[in-house]
């Protein structure tokens, strides 16, 4: 006789053999159209179950990004903000122990095996729960945008985003040996909105529209821009969180520390992000490759640049959000 979750696993399975596919960057090989965005298959069944079975409380936190826009970065600083009076001092934080990923979670990993002990699980977790996704909005759970949840959404200038994502994909496992694609033919995947969870300007414009319309429940940041101010970024997730660490006094030492902490040089050079897989495909000091603006100049060829220019107006014109690319 079948097992429940045997037969969830044929459903998924036979539901993602019927959708148009694609043969992704990584994390799969293919990529799947799925309710108008493209799952990799290695996140299909979690997605699934995460639409179906996850139940979102109100004090939860959502951390939602497009792949390479920054996830690493700001898990580290929501964690250490949400967990702000759970450690006593800097030398016990899990973040010099742990690296982010390990820290924070997606359910549609989390929920992509042993469901019913998973789910177990998540509900037992201490609150505020704090989660991670690359869902687009659209594709959230119902049980996400009608509770109180908090989401927290972080993106990056489409032009350093590819790059990133370029460069990691030589490095996952399972194409290191021979990536699918050459860097130009997988730009011109990118620039039809052809990658995981993409097309990427309908992940930005979800979150960012919701930003507008419903800014307490969701705050939109740019990797450029909290790069820039960190300070000042920081204290925005502070304040809509409403977290208890005030902004001034000790608060501010807090901030700063905070903000010292998860800083790019400092997190790659701690020993926890040098060695061992996250998801045991992909290397952990991977997900610290430069931290800069602006490295795509070193890789674009002037057509590149105007193409990608150009989809980027058409696709974001009109919204309010834009990206300083060319300073
Ligand atoms: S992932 O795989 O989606 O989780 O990757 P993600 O973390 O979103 O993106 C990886 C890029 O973020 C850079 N990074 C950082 N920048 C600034 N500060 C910190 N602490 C930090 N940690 C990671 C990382 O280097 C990747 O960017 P590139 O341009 O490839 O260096």
């Amino acid at each position: 006789m079948a097992l429940a979750s045997d037969k969830q696993t044929n459903e998924a399975n036979e539901l993602m053999l019927s959708l148009p596919k694609e043969m992704g960057l990584n994390a799969g090989p293919y990529l799947h159209l799925f309710q108008d965005f493209w799952c990799p298959s290695f996140y299909f069944q979690g997605v699934i179950n995460f639409q179906k079975h996850f139940h979102a409380k109100d004090s939860d936190v959502f951390l939602a990004t497009f792949p390479k826009s920054g996830t690493t970065w700001l898990k580290a600083l929501t964690f250490l903000i949400v967990n702000h009076q759970r450690f006593s001092s800097f030398e016990n934080q899990p973040l010099l122990s742990s690296n982010p990923h390990e820290l924070v979670s997606s359910p549609e990993f989390i929920l992509s095996h042993d469901l019913h002990d998973q789910i177990l699980s998540l509900s037992n977790m201490s609150e505020p729960r704090l989660f991670s996704t690359h869902l687009p909005f659209s594709a959230l759970p119902k049980t996400m945008t009608e509770s109180k949840c908090k989401i927290i959404y972080i993106c990056r200038n489409p032009f350093d985003t590819f790059v990133s994502a370029w460069e990691f994909s030589t490095k996952i496992k399972s194409v290191s040996s021979s990536p699918a694609f050459t860097f130009e033919e997988a730009f011109e995947k990118y620039c039809n909105g052809i990658t995981g969870f993409g097309p990427w300007w309908n992940h930005m414009l979800g979150y960012w529209n919701e930003s507008i319309t419903k800014p307490d429940k969701v705050l939109s940041l740019k990797y450029e821009e909290l790069k820039e101010d960190t300070v000042f970024h920081v204290k925005r997730i502070v304040e809509f969180l409403d977290s208890p660490i005030t902004q001034e006094g000790e608060g501010t030492t807090a901030i700063e520390n905070i903000i010292n902490l998860c800083r790019f040089e400092k997190m790659k050079d701690l020993g926890v992000n040098k060695s061992g897989y996250i998801h045991n495909i992909a290397e952990k000091k991977n997900f610290f490759r430069k931290g800069k603006i602006g490295d795509w100049k070193n890789y674009f060829s002037p057509s590149m640049i105007e193409k990608l220019s150009t989809i980027i107006e058409e696709k974001l014109s009109g919204s309010g959000l834009s990206f300083k690319v060319h300073s």
